[in-house]
């Protein structure tokens, strides 16, 4: 027997994409660990991708391409050839291109972040097409946007500097579940007698094991971050220094935070006016006696109405108090910045060729799929090529995005590694390879460095990586520019810019040898300022968010859909309702893996003891969630996790794997958020009942 260890990355959407160690026996993939040499990896791998194996070779892996014999939705199909397929899809593509290019439209998200087999070769295809853009808004760009008006790129506090903080705020993240090897440098900082406060609606199994939890009604954490500016200031716990070398608007600022008082941020998030004082108090006063407060904010807190304001209203706080001084002070929402990724390398815009297509956003895809053409809209969409997400179980007002799906005069091709609620509405079924059996690179947004991704094994069945596929469909269209030739080895060859000092010892080959390597970037990124920004400063008055229509200084923007701010709605539908990741799926993918699978069990609603009582809905009872736009039925779990006034859907659920045929989406709208376009899954009003 022939025994290798091959050199791997986790291709999944998390922020601390893992160094891999892969077993390979005799051809066979028998083991993935997680490095014990990289450094934030350290040895550890959470409980899905420990099981990467039965996810690759799990008996419902897509083997071969297929042809849809039922209705739309039915799931039913028939094996045929590459050719067949790839000639079916090109007939049909070139007709459509010929009248109408931007009636195309790709949709992807990431279900790999590899750089190679996401964006490149598929990008350089739509870009020769002129197909319609996708604003790919439905995770993260309200955060974005927010936080870089403030601070100017995606940058912060580096994950390995975490255990050094000596006070740490996990706002609107749940990282037990979702970003575990930040939370083993919490548990660290914990040790070295650290305290760790959660700011989250939900007593998540993060916020269960923080010394505090202050669980602020969803949507409202702009005013909390206004409220700790007020106290901050009041009670002067501030660096005077570090305000006026690198900040820009603190006297404005002042006026704006003057406002919030601590009675007001208390009425607003539904917590007491003890809370407010003593998070402010613990935040400034321990910076002022020169120790670390780090923030790690997660996209929990950014999925409503104002996500992008409350996301740049905290990114002011670290700034305030000085704690960019130190390594392990600061805050993070996300690295991805840190990383000079090349993608005009990666992609070749030149190939619109001096196009600019209609862009549409993929969480509004259930309207848009629905839309008929019109001198706003453009054209009709006409054919969907779906890689890399599942949007019929993860976009929001999911009955609209299903009827969308089931038109008949849709074209839609799926790429996929199994027979997900979208792959169910294909004309084309495609099979792509997992991680184990394609190259890639990759950046990260939890950790500051760059990882290869080798192939383990030959691909399962006739599976074909997603760059394979586009590189067989751009030569049916009769795409001959030399980019549709690039292997993956020489597409990640071209990954990130050399010429920016912090990617200066890229190396494409040493990369695949090594597995990973870090970026060259200071360990404190703020410490002496030189934020990003087009003032170089930490911009609490940003003149770019006034130019873009917005209050260039920290407010607060309530809800679309809470009990405060439309108490009509909430006269039908007074829940609200969240539905943050479950630990053991990531987004809607191992959500088909049996064990993990089983270890959630089913769909379920925790429902506050109080909310339950009046509605007579008892731990374990089968209860209906609904609103104006759908509903689904989920088993009620009675828990005072849920703050009163509050259910919450661990998600996200494959539709066919409930009993219903429905997960959370049903409910949850297609209004976007104050910043970045992005969907607004955490503001949403529900009601329950018994089945
Ligand atoms: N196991 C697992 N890991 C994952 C994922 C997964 O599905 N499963 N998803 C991955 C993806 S795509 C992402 S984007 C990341 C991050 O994904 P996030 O959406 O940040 O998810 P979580 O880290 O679970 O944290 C969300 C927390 O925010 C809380 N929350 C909800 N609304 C509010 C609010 O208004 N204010 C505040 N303060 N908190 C709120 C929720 O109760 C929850 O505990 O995780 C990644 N990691
Ligand atoms: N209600 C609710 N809805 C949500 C969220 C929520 O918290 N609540 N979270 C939102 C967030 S943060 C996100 S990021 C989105 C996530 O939405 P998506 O990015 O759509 O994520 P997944 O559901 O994991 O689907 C990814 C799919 O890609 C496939 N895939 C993986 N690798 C490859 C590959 O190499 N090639 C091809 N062709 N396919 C591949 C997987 O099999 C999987 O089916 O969901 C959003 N939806
Ligand atoms: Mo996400």
């Amino acid at each position: 027997m022939t025994t290798t260890i091959v050199r791997a990355a986790c291709p999944h959407d998390c922020p601390d994409t893992c160094a891999l160690l892969v077993t390979v026996e005799d051809g066979v993939a028998t083991q993935v660990r997680g490095d014990p040499e990289h450094p934030t990896t350290a040895g550890a791998l959470c409980t899905k991708v420990s099981r990467y194996t039965e996810r690759t070779y799990h008996p419902d892996r897509l083997l071969h391409p297929m042809k849809r014999i039922g209705k739309k939705g039915e799931g039913k199909f028939e094996r045929i050839s590459w050719d067949e397929a790839l000639d079916t899809i090109a007939a049909r593509l070139k007709e459509i291109a010929a009248r109408e290019p931007q009636a195309i439209l790709p949709y992807s998200y990431a279900g790999t972040m590899g750089l190679v087999q996401s964006e490149s070769m598929a990008g350089r295809f739509f870009n020769k097409l002129g197909a319609s853009f996708l604003d790919r808004t439905i995770c993260a760009t309200a955060g974005g946007v927010g936080y870089k008006y403030t601070l100017g790129a995606r940058i912060g506090t580096d994950l390995e500097q975490f255990q050094n903080a000596k006070l740490i705020l996990i706002w609107g993240g749940n990282p037990i579940a979702s970003s575990v090897h930040f939370w083993m440098r919490a548990q660290e900082a914990k040790r070295r007698g650290a305290k760790l406060i959660a700011i989250d609606p939900y007593r998540s199994l993060t916020a269960e094991k923080c010394h505090q939890h202050i669980a602020v009604l969803p949507g409202t954490d702009a005013a909390l971050a206004l409220g700790m500016m007020h106290v901050l200031i009041a009670e002067d716990l501030l660096d005077h220094d570090y305000i006026a070398r690198h900040t820009l608007g603190f006297d404005e600022l002042k006026k704006r935070a003057a406002e919030w008082t601590p009675e007001r941020t208390a009425r607003t998030c539904g917590i007491a006016v003890e809370e407010v004082l003593g998070l402010a108090r613990e935040y400034g006063q321990t910076a002022k006696r020169g120790e670390p407060v780090a923030i790690r904010m997660n996209y929990g807190l950014q999925r409503v109405h104002g996500g992008g304001m409350a996301v740049r209203n905290i990114a002011c706080l670290p700034a305030l108090v000085g704690a960019w001084r130190h390594a392990a002070g600061g805050v993070q929402l996300s690295t991805s910045d840190s990383f000079p990724k090349d993608n005009r390398a990666l992609q070749r815009p030149e190939l619109l060729a001096g196009r600019t297509p209609r862009t549409i956003n993929m969480s509004t895809i259930g309207d848009d799929l629905l839309r008929e053409a019109s001198p706003e809209f453009g054209p009709k969409v006409e054919a969907v090529i779906v890689y890399d997400s599942n949007p019929v179980a993860v976009a929001p007002e999911s009955p609209k995005v299903a009827r969308g799906f089931a038109r008949e005069d849709l074209f839609t091709v799926v790429l996929e590694h199994f027979q997900t609620d979208t792959a169910d509405y294909a004309d084309i079924l495609l099979p792509a390879t997992t991680q184990l059996e394609h190259t890639d690179v990759h950046s990260a947004y939890g950790h500051v460095y760059m990882l290869a991704n080798n192939p383990a094994i030959a691909p399962l069945g006739e599976a074909k990586p997603n760059t394979e596929i586009f590189r067989l469909l751009a030569a049916r269209m009769g795409f001959d520019d030399p980019c549709f030739r690039e292997t993956d080895d020489e597409i990640a060859a071209q990954a990130f810019d050399r010429s920016n000092e912090r990617a200066i010892h890229f190396d494409w080959e040493s990369l695949k040898r090594k597995g990973w390597q870090k970026l060259n970037v200071s360990e404190a990124p703020f410490a002496d300022g030189g934020f990003p920004t087009p003032s170089g400063k930490c911009e609490f008055y940003c003149e770019r968010m006034l130019a873009d229509g917005l209050d260039p200084l920290p407010t607060y923007i309530p809800p679309h859909e809470s009990v405060a701010s439309n108490p009509t709605l909430a006269s039908r539908y007074p829940l609200a309702m969240i539905s943050p990741p479950a630990r053991n799926f990531l987004n809607s993918s191992f959500v088909n893996v049996r064990s993990l699978r089983d270890t959630e069990g089913e769909p379920h609603l925790d429902i506050h003891p109080d909310d339950a009582k009046t509605r007579g809905i008892e731990d374990g009872g089968m209860v209906h969630i609904f609103n104006d736009r759908g509903s689904f039925v989920a088993k009620a779990r009675v828990t005072d996790k849920a703050r009163p006034g509050l259910v919450v859907g661990l998600s996200i659920w494959w539709k066919k794997f409930a009993g219903d045929g429905k997960n959370a989406n049903e409910v949850t709208s297609q209004r976007l958020t104050d910043m970045g376009n992005a969907p607004t899954f955490y503001d949403v009003l529900v009601q329950v009942e018994n089945v």
